[in-house]
């Protein structure tokens, strides 16, 4: 099982070591601002955020006299952190709570309600799996196979049938045996395609309808290799259904790990869960002080 810091093995080598190693000696000049904002912004942490912090980390060299690059690291580390926004609890304490998960094709949403679902079984929840991606019988296969290996039972309906439906059935089904908890898979979609997105607002109103307050959250997965890219498909999420907040899948594998800054600073989401492997134990509860160490590294 790997952590977050593992995982960000690459986006540390690809860009992050390099603005530790920018910070490693001599004095502050008008070079270390432009080369530290160039890194950034190479590092995925998109324009507006790179922009933002490197403009906080120049006021308090300058509030707080620092000329010397070392002593900047400490300062990148704290507004780092700042710059995350401060988790508050997952909101599923409800006799049954219902989670969606919705994202682009391929982007690991399957894989990642496999983890969530083992996630949640650990913690003693009792888990009823919808496989609302009724577009292709492989999904709702592939999500049946994540049941059995996990120990939980999957709802699915017809091949090219309703998806809603497939949602409703697993909801009367967990409220029939007693679960409390479903997760509802969703067909992988593009923003570009409007009858899949509507399909998404529907889902959403047919889970309200059975349950208050439902769905409590919604994840949008995001593959961590997309980076920016990733961050305009989540806005186009955000116009159809109510996201509440990121799974941040394969970042094990990405350089592009400084997205998570501007999914927080931009977007105003949380990463709740980074995906950090293939395996059932591969995710990890987002821990806004792993992230940065992993992205500075232990020596910062
Ligand atoms: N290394 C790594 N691979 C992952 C991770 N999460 C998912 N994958 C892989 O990504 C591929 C796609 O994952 P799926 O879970 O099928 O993605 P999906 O979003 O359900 O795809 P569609 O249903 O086709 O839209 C699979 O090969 C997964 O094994 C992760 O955290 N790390
Ligand atoms: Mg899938």
């Amino acid at each position: 099982m790997k952590g977050i810091f593992e995982s960000l093995r690459k986006t540390r080598n690809a860009i992050f070591g390099q603005i530790v190693n920018l910070l490693g000696a001599g004095d502050i000049n008008a070079e270390t601002w432009e080369d530290l904002e160039a890194l950034l912004i190479q590092g995925d942490v998109g324009v507006e955020t790179s922009l933002t912090l490197v403009e906080r980390l120049r006021k308090r060299a300058s509030s707080e006299g620092i000329y010397r690059a070392v002593d900047l690291q400490k300062v990148l580390r704290e507004e780092l952190y700042a710059l995350l926004p401060e988790p508050k609890p997952l909101n599923l304490d409800y006799p049954l709570a219902v989670i969606l998960i919705v994202g682009v094709n391929g982007s690991g949403k399957t894989t990642s309600i496999g983890k969530l679902t083992a996630y949640f079984k650990r913690a003693g929840r009792k888990v009823v799996l919808a496989a609302a991606d009724t577009f292709r019988a492989a999904a709702m296969d592939q999500l049946v196979i994540w049941g059995q290996r996990v120990g939980v039972p999957v709802i699915t309906g017809p091949e090219g049938g309703d998806p809603s439906s497939v949602a409703y059935d697993a909801i009367q089904h967990a409220q029939a045996h007693k679960a409390d908890m479903v997760i509802v898979d969703t067909a992988g979609r593009l923003h570009t395609q409007h009858n899949l997105m509507a399909e998404l607002e529907k889902i959403q109103r047919v889970i309200a309808k059975r349950v208050a307050w439902a769905p409590h959250e919604t994840f949008l997965v995001l593959d961590a290799n997309t980076g920016q890219n990733g961050l305009a498909q989540a806005q186009q999420f955000l116009n159809a259904v109510k996201v509440s907040g990121i799974i941040l899948a394969k970042l094990d594998g990405s350089a592009k790990g400084g997205m998570v800054l501007s999914i927080g600073h931009q977007l105003g989401l949380p990463v709740r869960f980074v995906g950090t492997g293939e395996h059932v134990e591969d995710l990890a509860l987002f821990d806004r002080q792993a992230f940065v160490a992993g992205l500075l590294g232990k020596g910062v």
